[in-house]
C-alpha cells in the first residue's frame, strides 16, 4: 500500500530575509517610537518638555528599518542619529524613560539636564549624540567608519543626513573622504520635502538625492522611505557591501515630514492637500500593518497586542520619572567642561 504524506501547508517566503518573530519587533518599534512622540507631544503641551520637540510622524519607517539593518550586541555598529531618528534610537536599545528624562531635562537624565531632546551618546548601545550643526556628522562618522577599518574590526557606521543639510559643505567634505578611504559607512540621505520652510527645488538642483552620490564614486539608490521592508532590505544591502570592505554607499530614502520643523511651527507654508494625502495614503505604519495582516505574517488581535503592551510600558516610564526634580542651580557647571579645582558649592559662590 502506498502511504500518502498528508498535506503540508508550506509557509510564504519570509519577506526580506526576517523571520516572523522579527516582523513583529519592526512593527513594535514602529509603534513605540510613535506612541512615545504623541505622548512628548502632551508633556510639551502641558510646559513639561524643555526646549523644542521634534516629531517624526510620517518618517518612523525608514528609520526604525534602517537601524534595524544594523549589528546590535558585540561587534555593534554605530549610528549617528538627527532630530527625527527617534526609532533608531530605540532600535539600538535607548529607553523610553530616558527619552522622557532627557526631553523634560530631568536631573537623572542621560545628560543630566544639560542637554536637549534627543543629544546623547550612548556607544554600549551604538548610538552618538549629534552635534547640531547640520551635515557635521558626516565627516565625525567618517572618522569614525575609518577606526573599525584601520583597526580591522567588522564595523560599519550609518549616517542620517536631511535633504537640506546635503547642501552643507562638510556634508560634501565628509562623503569625499569617506569614499577616499573607502571607509565602512551607510549614508542615509532623508528626503523629506522640507527643511525648516525650504523645498527641496530651492535647496539643489538635482531630482534625487542619490544622484549627488555619483560625483564621489560611489553608489547611490533612492528607495521608498514609507515603505518600511524595502529601505530595510536596502540598508542590510549597503551595511554587508560596507562590511565586507567595499566602502561607502549612499541611499536616499523619500518620505514626508508630516509636522512642521518643530511643535511650535504651524506649517502655515505647507499646502493642506499634500499633508492629508501623506497621511491617508502614505503613512508608513499602516502601509506595514497592511502588508503584515495581507501576507498573513501577523494577526490583527497580535497587533493590538503589541500596542497595549508600548502604551503600558510608556505610561509607566512616563509615571516614574515625569514627577522627578531638575538638576540643583549648584550642578549646573558640573560636567559641561573640564571642572575646576574645589567644589561646586565653591564656584557658584564665586561666580
Ligand atoms: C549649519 C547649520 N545651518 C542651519 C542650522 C539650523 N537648522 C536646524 S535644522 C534645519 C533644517 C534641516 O532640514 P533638513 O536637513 O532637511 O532636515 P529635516 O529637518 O527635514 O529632518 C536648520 C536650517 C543648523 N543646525 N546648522
Ligand atoms: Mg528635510
Amino acid at each position: 500500500m502506498v502511504s500518502r504524506a498528508a498535506p503540508t501547508t508550506q509557509a510564504p517566503p519570509a519577506p526580506a530575509g526576517l523571520t516572523r518573530d522579527q516582523l513583529l519587533e519592526i512593527y513594535r518599534y514602529l509603534r513605540l517610537t510613535r506612541t512615545l512622540e504623541e505622548r512628548l507631544v502632551a508633556l510639551y503641551r502641558q510646559s513639561k518638555v524643555i526646549g523644542g520637540l521634534f516629531r517624526s510622524l510620517g518618517q518612523e519607517g525608514e528609520s526604525v528599518a534602517s537601524a534595524y539593518a544594523l549589528q546590535r550586541g558585540r561587534n555593534r555598529d554605530i549610528l549617528s542619529p538627527l532630530i527625527r531618528n527617534l526609532g533608531s534610537m530605540l532600535v539600538m536599545g535607548a529607553q523610553p524613560i530616558q527619552i522622557l528624562r532627557q526631553y523634560m531635562a530631568k536631573a537623572e537624565g542621560p545628560t543630566r539636564g544639560r542637554e536637549l531632546n534627543v543629544h546623547f551618546n550612548d556607544l554600549e548601545r551604538g548610538y552618538l549624540g549629534q552635534i547640531s550643526h547640520l551635515g557635521d556628522m558626516v565627516p565625525v562618522m567618517a572618522g569614525i567608519a575609518l577606526t573599525f577599518k584601520l583597526r580591522g574590526e567588522p564595523r560599519v557606521g550609518l549616517v542620517y543626513i536631511g535633504d537640506g543639510a546635503t547642501s552643507t559643505g562638510t556634508f560634501h567634505e565628509g562623503l569625499n573622504f569617506a569614499a577616499v578611504q573607502r571607509v565602512p559607512l551607510v549614508v542615509i540621505a532623508e528626503y523629506n520635502r522640507w527643511a525648516y520652510s525650504t523645498p527641496p527645488e530651492k535647496q539643489f538642483a538635482v531630482r534625487d538625492l542619490a544622484e549627488k552620490a555619483k560625483a564621489y564614486g560611489v553608489p547611490g539608490v533612492t528607495v521608498d522611505g514609507n515603505d518600511v521592508l524595502a529601505v530595510y532590505e536596502a540598508t542590510r544591502f549597503a551595511v554587508e557591501r560596507a562590511r565586507g570592505g567595499h566602502g561607502v554607499h549612499v541611499i536616499e530614502v523619500k518620505t514626508y515630514r508630516r509636522k512642521g520643523h518643530a511643535e511650535h511651527d504651524d506649517q502655515h507654508y505647507v499646502p493642506k492637500d499634500e499633508l492629508d494625502w501623506w497621511a491617508k495614503e502614505n503613512d508608513p505604519v499602516d502601509r506595514y500593518v497592511k502588508r503584515l495582516l495581507q501576507g498573513e505574517w501577523a494577526e490583527e488581535r497580535e497587533l493590538r497586542t503589541i500596542d497595549a503592551q508600548v502604551k503600558t510600558e510608556i505610561d509607566e516610564a512616563t509615571d516614574a520619572c515625569v514627577d522627578e526634580p531638575l538638576p540643583s542651580p549648584e550642578s549646573a557647571l558640573t560636567g559641561v567642561y573640564a571642572d575646576p579645582p574645589g567644589t561646586p558649592r565653591h564656584w557658584y559662590r564665586n561666580l
